[in-house]
């Protein structure tokens, strides 16, 4: 069978910082490997980087069925959009809709008539099986894992009941070609071209605003430490490894960090994220890693400044890890990045509060995202009644989806002040000649656009712009009774 996998563009979701975030499609590139073995031909298409129309490339690639990945919620309309054009191009090619966010919430399908099968969770061995059927005009409802369109507009899941959960050990590597030729373009800020890569999949731990743990059913599986050295030694100078819980099991850890040093492939860059808490407990694990990487930066979800701030978000970690970790990470030499997540219930002084701890941590290599509910999370079913956006390029964390309790401007300017502290003010700490330094004289140009479309971040109006979705109602402010129970305040 021509399979085409497809990587969609969502245009009207470029705020923020997210056109200097491209990384590959690495769960096509496992879908497009796992393909291939089955005998399928395989074709990808990133529409992000694609010059190509939607219909040019049908015409190009000529395919029986277009498998498109949905990993974000905020693409859900894009990818929507581009099953739209298919059918309108040709109504005999099969439309497979999968994908992480697609996968935890699947009725944000619901009234598109262009997809003929929703993929829920892992593709590697049900799109193959999809495949197989759909060649061989097999009935779809003996296939588990699949929602099936019933024509009124809504899909309903087969009533077969899904195998075991797929051993990552046996898995192949992912197949990189499909996606050579954009591979000059994947990049995350100034650090260009960016691999990506993958030595386990799923988490254990259970925040509330995360849709990993809900839809991995709380498992933690890895790749086989053979593999990864395989595709570590496959991938280019900046690596990105996608894992959500870096150095979450000691004993594969080590096995696996003694694997790669045994490789004589070093990186110029290595992006791991992890939890504060992994770091504390595993200082030696850290030290192995090292030499690793000239860069080695690690990713904190920060998420609060507070111990009470994360426990209201399910963190199941104190603050005296955060500032031990960190301390850790600096001191054997490893580049410290994170996230702190702002809830729209923050007083001024939650605002302070946050920006005396950066200061006393010398944290500004950090971000800031508002507080969302991703659909197919609980969090999302206890927010519901609060939100009024139901938009899903909304859900970037970067907009307010429902109204703060401080008001929306006075909220905006403290968010953007924030943004203000961090190293990504070329008027603030970190000068814009002290970026200079950190980039070869081909990557100025890109650099001075990134600087330039970061300085939106810090800008109210730009956010308050975004805002007008929020109705006349959610513009009046509410008494802090009305605020629900999750919330990250008490901080
Ligand atoms: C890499 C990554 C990114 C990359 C982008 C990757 C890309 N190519 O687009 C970057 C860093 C840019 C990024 C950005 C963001 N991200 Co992100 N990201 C991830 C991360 C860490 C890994 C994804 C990955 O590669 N997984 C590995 C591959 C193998 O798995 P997979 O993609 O799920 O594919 C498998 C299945 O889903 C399935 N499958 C996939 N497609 C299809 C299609 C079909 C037809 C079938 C059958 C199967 C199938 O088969 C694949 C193989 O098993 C995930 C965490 C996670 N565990 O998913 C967060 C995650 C997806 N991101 C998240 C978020 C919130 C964001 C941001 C909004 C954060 C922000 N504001 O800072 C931005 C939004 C970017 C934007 N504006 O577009 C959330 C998702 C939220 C949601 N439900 O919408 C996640 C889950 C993180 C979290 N802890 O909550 N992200
Ligand atoms: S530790 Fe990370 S991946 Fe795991 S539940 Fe929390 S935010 Fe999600």
């Amino acid at each position: 069978m021509r399979i085409l996998l497809l990587r969609p563009y969502p245009e009207t979701a470029q705020f923020g910082l997210s056109p200097f975030f491209q990384t590959e499609p690495l769960g096509l590139m496992y879908l497009a490997s796992a393909l291939r073995q089955a005998g399928h031909s395989v074709q990808l298409a990133d529409m992000r980087f694609e010059r190509r129309a939607i219909t040019h490339i049908l015409r190009d690639s000529q395919p029986d069925l277009v498998a498109i990945s949905c990993l974000h919620i905020l693409e859900a309309p894009a990818a929507l959009g581009v099953a739209d054009q298919i059918k309108a191009h040709n109504p005999n090619i099969f439309v497979a809709l999968g994908g992480h966010a697609i996968s935890a919430y699947p009725k944000a399908v619901d009234g598109n008539r262009s997809v003929d099968a929703i993929c829920i969770g892992e593709g590697e061995t049900l799109l193959p099986a999809l495949c197989d059927a759909v060649a061989n005009g097999r009935a779809l409802d003996t296939l588990p894992s699949l929602l099936l369109p019933n024509g009124d507009g809504r899909f309903q899941a087969t009533m077969v009941k899904p195998g075991r959960w797929l051993d990552l050990a046996q898995m192949p590597l992912p197949d990189r070609s499909v996606v050579a030729r954009y591979q000059k373009r994947y990049c995350c800020l100034n650090y260009m071209p960016m691999w990506t890569m993958e030595t386990a999949r799923g988490c254990s731990y259970r925040c509330n605003f995360c849709s990993v743990w809900q839809l991995y059913k709380r498992t933690y599986r890895c790749h086989a430490p053979d593999q990864v050295r395989a595709d570590f030694e496959a991938t280019g100078r900046n690596l990105f490894m996608v894992d959500d819980l870096f150095w979450a099991d000691r004993t594969r850890s080590e096995e696996l960090g003694h694997t790669l040093l045994r490789s004589s492939e070093r990186k110029n860059l290595l992006l791991v994220q992890t939890r504060a808490d992994l770091v504390t407990e595993n200082a030696d694990l850290l030290k192995l890693w090292r030499p690793l990487a000239k860069t080695f930066d690690i990713f904190f979800g920060l998420e609060s400044h507070t111990s009470p701030g994360l426990s209201s978000l399910n963190k199941d970690a104190d603050i005296n890890k955060t500032v031990e970790a960190v301390r850790i990470a600096r001191e054997l030499g490893f580049g410290i990045t994170g996230n702190f997540i702002i809830d729209p219930d923050f007083t001024e002084a939650d605002f302070q509060g946050l920006w005396d701890f950066m200061d006393e941590h010398q944290l500004y290599r950090v971000g800031f995202t508002i507080l969302t509910p991703l659909p197919g999370t609980y969090y999302f079913e206890m927010s519901r009644k609060k939100i009024d956006v139901f938009d899903w390029t909304h859900y970037d964390l970067h907009h307010l989806l429902w109204q703060p309790r401080l008001p929306v401007e006075r909220f905006f300017e403290l968010y953007c002040e924030s943004w203000r502290r961090s190293v990504l003010n070329i008027a603030g700490k970190k000068k814009w000649w002290q970026w200079l330094k950190q980039v070869r004289v081909r990557d100025i140009p890109r650099l001075a656009q990134i600087l330039a479309r970061t300085q939106t971040l810090m800008d109210p109006q730009a956010y308050l712009k975004e805002t007008n979705l929020l109705g006349p109602r959610q513009l009046t402010s509410v008494s802090e009774s009305s605020a629900d129970t999750v919330s990250l305040r008490g901080a």
